[in-house]
C-alpha cells in the first residue's frame, strides 16, 4: 500500500507554506544534530546564516560536476567573485561535496539508492535547521536511453521500479514501507519550456526506470554474470518502453519518494548516453560524453536564471 497521511499532509505544507520540513518528529527535540556524511554540525555551524537563502538545490553524481556547475553557473547569475573559486563546504569527508554559488546549493550524491537517500536524509534536516522556504530541487545525471538518440535528455514524468511500478519501497524495521514516487507536474512543464527556449539538444518527458544495478539489473549481456538471452533483454526493454520509460538510471525512485514525502518540489533531468535498444557498452569518445553531460546541467541552469530574473511571478518563483 503506499503511505499517505503525514506525508501528504507534509506536500500541502510545502504548498502553503513552502517551509522544508523532514517527515520526522524526534528532530525538533534534538539538541544537536550531527550530520555526519557532510561534516556538518548545528552546535558548530550556524546553518540560518550558511543555507538560509537557498532556494536551489541540484544534485549529481561527482564532486567535480558539481562544482562544474556551480563555476559555470555563478557568473550567469552575477554571484561570481574575481578570482575566488567554490570551495567544497563539506571538505574533512570525501563521502559527498557540496557547493554554493548565491541562492543555489550543488551537492554530489555518489551512485545508487543507498548513496543518494544518505545525502537526501542530511540535506532535507540542513535545509530545516536552515529554516529554508520554497525549494526546488533537481537532480542532474547521465543514464541509458531506451529509443533514442545517444545524447538526449529526458525530463522524468514519473520514476518507476524495475517491474515499471510508481513505488519506492523500504524494508522499515522489518516491514516494507512503500512511498509514492509522484513528481512535481507544473515543473516539469516548466523544465520542458527552458530547452525549447535554449533549443540546443533534443528533449523528451518520459517515465525514468530506477533500478538497484547497472548490469544485470538494466539487462546489460556485459556485467560478470548474465543468466538472459539478447532476446529476453529485448523483449523487457522494448516492455519498458511500452510502459513509457525513456531512460534508465539509478537515484531517481528514493530521490521523488523522499522529495515529495518532505515536501520539496523535485525533478529529474538525465542525459542519455546510449542507446540500450543498440548495446549495452558506453563506448562513445570522453570529449562527445563531456559535452553530453553539460545538457541537464545547462538547462537546469537556464531555468534557474529564468526563475530568478522573474522572482515575481507566481509559478516556479512563488516562494522565492
Ligand atoms: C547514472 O550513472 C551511474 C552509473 O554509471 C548511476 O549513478 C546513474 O544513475
Ligand atoms: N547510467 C546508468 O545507470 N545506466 C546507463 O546505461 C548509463 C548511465
Amino acid at each position: 500500500m503506499v503511505s499517505t497521511g503525514p506525508e501528504t499532509k507534509n506536500l500541502e505544507n510545502h504548498l502553503n507554506n513552502c517551509f522544508v520540513r523532514p517527515c520526522n518528529p524526534h528532530i525538533a527535540t534534538m539538541k544537536e544534530d550531527v550530520l555526519y556524511h557532510f561534516n556538518l554540525s548545528t552546535s558548530t555551524h550556524n546553518f540560518p546564516e550558511m543555507f538560509g537563502d537557498v532556494k536551489f538545490v541540484c544534485v549529481g553524481g561527482t564532486p567535480s560536476r558539481m562544482q562544474t556547475f556551480i563555476r559555470n553557473l555563478a557568473p550567469d547569475l552575477g554571484l561570481s567573485i574575481p578570482g575566488a573559486d567554490y570551495p567544497n563546504i563539506c571538505e574533512g569527508t570525501d563521502r559527498y561535496a557540496m557547493f554554493k554559488a548565491g541562492p543555489v546549493l550543488s551537492i554530489s550524491h555518489g551512485m545508487g539508492i543507498p548513496s543518494i537517500a544518505i545525502m537526501l536524509h542530511e540535506l532535507i534536516k540542513l535545509l530545516y535547521h536552515a529554516r529554508c522556504s520554497g525549494v526546488t530541487i533537481i537532480r542532474i545525471g547521465t543514464s541509458g536511453g531506451i529509443g533514442l538518440e545517444p545524447g538526449s535528455v529526458v525530463i522524468t514524468q514519473q520514476a518507476v521500479d524495475a517491474c515499471f511500478k510508481p513505488e519506492f519501497e523500504l524494508v522499515v524495521l522489518g516491514k516494507p514501507v512503500v512511498r509514492s514516487t509522484d513528481l512535481d507536474e507544473q515543473l516539469v512543464r516548466e523544465l520542458a519550456q527552458c530547452s525549447a527556449d535554449l533549443s540546443q539538444f533534443p528533449t523528451v518527458v518520459g517515465n525514468t526506470m530506477c533500478t538497484l544495478d547497472f548490469y544485470e539489473g538494466q539487462g546489460r549481456l556485459d556485467g560478470a554474470l548474465c543468466s538472459y538471452t539478447e532476446k529476453d533483454k529485448q523483449e523487457y526493454l522494448q516492455a519498458a518502453y511500452m510502459a513509457g520509460i525513456r531512460n534508465i538510471e539509478m537515484e531517481s525512485l528514493v530521490f521523488a519518494a523522499m522529495c515529495r514525502a518532505c515536501g520539496l518540489r523535485a525533478a529529474v533531468v538525465c542525459v542519455t548516453l546510449l542507446d540500450r535498444l543498440k548495446g549495452d557498452q558506453i563506448s562513445s569518445p570522453h570529449e562527445v560524453l563531456d559535452e553530453y553531460q553539460q545538457r541537464p546541467q545547462q538547462l537546469v541552469g537556464h531555468f534557474i536564471k529564468k526563475c530568478l530574473s522573474s522572482s515575481s511571478s507566481s509559478s516556479s518563483a512563488g516562494c522565492l
